[in-house]
Order: structure tokens, then C-alpha cells, then sequence
């Protein structure tokens, strides 16, 4: 499959490929979590659910490999460098008690993916305790195992943990696409610059397009 992206076309083929769906967590998206909490407008996030609901249905009628993160400490937090617990003054730490449960604790009511997107028997879901996706995780073993050479992103936030695990596959050697109108920012004006700086240079870190032309290419043929 081709479709039409920047900087250039992105050719992939679903056998070889896997739909990365980033942290798109209740605390994160939903009205009354901890996303909110902090003053976040999470309206600009749930906006893209459809969209996003949209590329998944049609990955997985493909038949193609969904991995789904979330951004997931342990109850104990053994997993939670002090560098990143104590960063700052926020007035919730990873730990504390929020509006959905504890903050980033795997398996509290906020930590869960949003029903929407929920992840279905069979797909990969990854406890991440890094903004990355691969930090800490087993990932990339995984997807070597599966022989995956091609990631497709989407999720939150763009500038942050997209961003993050995007650079990180790169890195591991994966030609990676992150679908412009499947991503989102509390802060637009980062999503902007985070998807212009990520195909800079000739697609330094990767290609970006509008879920369309994938949903077309994914799209069974006509009879
Ligand atoms: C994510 C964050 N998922 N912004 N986390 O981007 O801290």
C-alpha cells in the first residue's frame, strides 16, 4: 500500500505493520479526570475519538496488528523515578488520589482506556512507565517477534508521549506515520509544531498524512 503523505508518499504493508494507539486513557480524555483537574480544556482531545475510532475499525477489519499503551506505574511505585514523581508543584502527583482513582496507577478507573477505543482479546497493550513506549517496556521484542517494520500512530498527547515513542521507534529502525487528525495536544500550537518538526528534513523522525487516505488504502475493493 502507498498513500499519499509528507514529506513523500509512505509505502507500507499491513502484514509488516502495526497501529500504535498512545495513552488515549480516561484520565487523559474524559471530563472529570485528571487531565481536567489541572485545568486542561479535554473537549480538544475527545475531539479526535471518532477519528480515531474510525482507523481502528478499519485496521482491525484489515487484519492488521493494534497496540494499544497506556501510561501505567505500579501500585507501589517502584517504577516511578523520584525525578519525575517530585518534578515541580503540581497539585496531584503520580500516586495521589484523583478524580478517577489513583493518578497513573495501573489498574484504576482512570488509567483505563476510554471505552471507545477499548482494546479487543488478541491486541497488544502496553503498561508504559515512560513517556516512551519503548522505554521499560518489552515493545520493540515484541514487535521484532511479529515482524513488524512499519508503525502507525495515534493518541495523546502529540508533543509528549506520540512524540516520545515515535522518536524511540525510529530510532529501533521503523518507518513510522502519525496520522495528523488521530492526534492531539492540550496546547494546538504544539501539536502544530510537533508534526511539522517530526517530517522535517526530509522525514527526520517519520511521515505524516490525514487518516483518509489511509482509511482508502485499508478500504476493502470494490466489486
Ligand atoms: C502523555 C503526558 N500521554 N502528557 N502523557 O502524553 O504526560
Amino acid at each position: 500500500m502507498n498513500i499519499p503523505a509528507q514529506p513523500f508518499p509512505y509505502a507500507f504493508d499491513l502484514a509488516h505493520s502495526a497501529l500504535v494507539i498512545i495513552d488515549m486513557q480516561r484520565d487523559f480524555i474524559e471530563p472529570g479526570g485528571f487531565g481536567e483537574s489541572l485545568g486542561n480544556n479535554v473537549a480538544l482531545l475527545s475531539a479526535i475519538v471518532p477519528a480515531c475510532q474510525a482507523v481502528l475499525q478499519a485496521w482491525r477489519d484489515a487484519g492488521g496488528l493494534v497496540v494499544h499503551t497506556r501510561e501505567a506505574h505500579a501500585a507501589d511505585l517502584s517504577d516511578c523515578p523520584p525525578a519525575k514523581r517530585l518534578r515541580g508543584n503540581p497539585e496531584l502527583r503520580i500516586g495521589d488520589e484523583g478524580p478517577m482513582g489513583r493518578i497513573l496507577v495501573a489498574g484504576e478507573p482512570g488509567n483505563q482506556i476510554i471505552p471507545e477505543l477499548a482494546p479487543q482479546p488478541g491486541e497488544i497493550v502496553i503498561d508504559k512507565p515512560g513517556k516512551g513506549a519503548f522505554y521499560a517496556t518489552g515493545l520493540h521484542e515484541t514487535l521484532q517477534q511479529a515482524g513488524i517494520s512499519h508503525l502507525v500512530f495515534m493518541g495523546v498527547t502529540t508533543e509528549v508521549c506520540v512524540q516520545t515513542s515515535m522518536r524511540e521507534a525510529n530510532d529501533r529502525g521503523y518507518d513510522c506515520l502519525l496520522l495528523e487528525d488521530c492526534t492531539e495536544s492540550y496546547f494546538p500550537h504544539f501539536k502544530a509544531v510537533t508534526v511539522e518538526m517530526l517530517r522535517a528534513q526530509g522525514g527526520i523522525i517519520g511521515w505524516t498524512a490525514p487518516s483518509a487516505p489511509l482509511l482508502d488504502a485499508l478500504a476493502p475493493p470494490r466489486r
